[in-house]
């Protein structure tokens, strides 16, 4: 690694709070040609959703997102060189995770409006932690992720026993107001490393309050990301965030990339951020509100309180 890398504003801001914002972003008039595309494909209307007795039918709660042969971004490729290639974006994650870093997954979220989610669904869902409505989808549109909000929460939570040296990049392809379901994040809260969902969160004048379960404790601050198309940032693994259910009448989509140092690989920059972590970088379990079946079974969510 070079002196430039170790130093590098990314490294810097992921000890110091634990995400990086580009302050430049993407270029927004890729990232508006990419949702034209999308549009022309996909109407994000209440078609897309089963019947309550289609669902009743035959309930799916596990493989319905995106995975690979079922991943509308797999015929986008060349479309995604406005991230893949940005030289801000793959410096910066040069320096956290090495030069050969890898995508572990990438796909498109849809922060789905209030005005098309059926009002069945929206009884059963309400106060549940993870809104992620796969389940409830039609299959051929299961190539997208669609979230009606999700409570705060690492991005650690779908990899259990695997160490927490992967970051996550988001990246805005319209406007996103504070009507639009914007990402909240909570500053500092990478601070305690792993911990399981639901998170012990506590509002106060500050922000939030969270408690590891372990003695452990940090005040963090809770930061919204808004922005213009093209708005780009990126947090590590143990960083909590969430969603509130999209208020607005049109959805929110946005890119996610997963991405991870290539094993074996050096990653200072990485190392150097977990090196400051207050507590283990990988668990055995690391949630506790689904039950067997994969349906919630604890109602509870902190982001809808936000
Ligand atoms: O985009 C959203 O509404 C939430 C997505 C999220 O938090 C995640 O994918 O980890």
């Amino acid at each position: 690694m070079t002196e430039a890398q170790r130093v590098h504003p990314a490294v810097e801001a992921f000890i110091a709070r634990g995400y990086h914002v580009f302050e430049n972003g993407v270029d927004p008039a890729a990232a508006s040609a990419l949702l034209a595309k999308i549009r022309a494909l996909r109407t994000f209307d209440a078609d897309l959703f089963l019947t309550e007795a289609e669902f009743d039918a035959n309930p799916q709660y596990t493989g319905v997102n995106p995975a690979p042969g079922r991943n509308l971004l797999e015929r986008f490729e060349a479309d995604l060189a406005f991230v893949e290639k940005d030289a801000g974006i793959a410096s910066a994650v040069s320096a956290l995770l090495g030069d050969d870093y890898e995508i572990l997954l990438k796909k498109l979220i849809c922060g789905v409006p209030a005005s098309v989610v059926p009002d069945w669904l929206k009884a059963r869902i309400a106060g549940n932690p993870v809104n992620n409505l796969g389940a409830y989808v039609r299959a051929p549109y299961r190539d997208i992720t669609y979230f009606y909000g999700i409570d705060f929460h690492q991005d650690l939570i779908d990899y259990r026993d695997r160490e927490a040296d992967f970051l996550t990049l988001y990246v805005y392809l319209h406007d996103v107001g504070v009507h639009d379901a914007p990402l909240f994040l909570l500053e500092d809260s990478h601070q305690l490393a792993g911990t399981l969902f639901p998170h012990d969160l506590t509002k106060n004048d500050g922000g939030w309050l969270y408690r590891d379960g372990r003695g452990g404790e940090v005040q963090t601050k809770q930061h919204l990301l808004t922005g213009k198309a093209g708005y780009a940032a990126m947090w590590h693994a143990c960083t909590l965030h969430g969603t509130q259910p999209d208020a607005a009448d049109n959805e929110r989509l946005s890119l996610r990339y997963l991405l991870a140092r290539r094993p074996g690989a050096e990653a200072r920059g990485m190392d150097a951020v977990n090196a400051t972590l207050r507590g283990p970088l990988s668990l055995d379990a690391t949630r506790q509100d689904l039950d067997a079946r994969g349906r919630a079974q604890i109602k509870a969510n902190s982001v809808n309180k936000a």
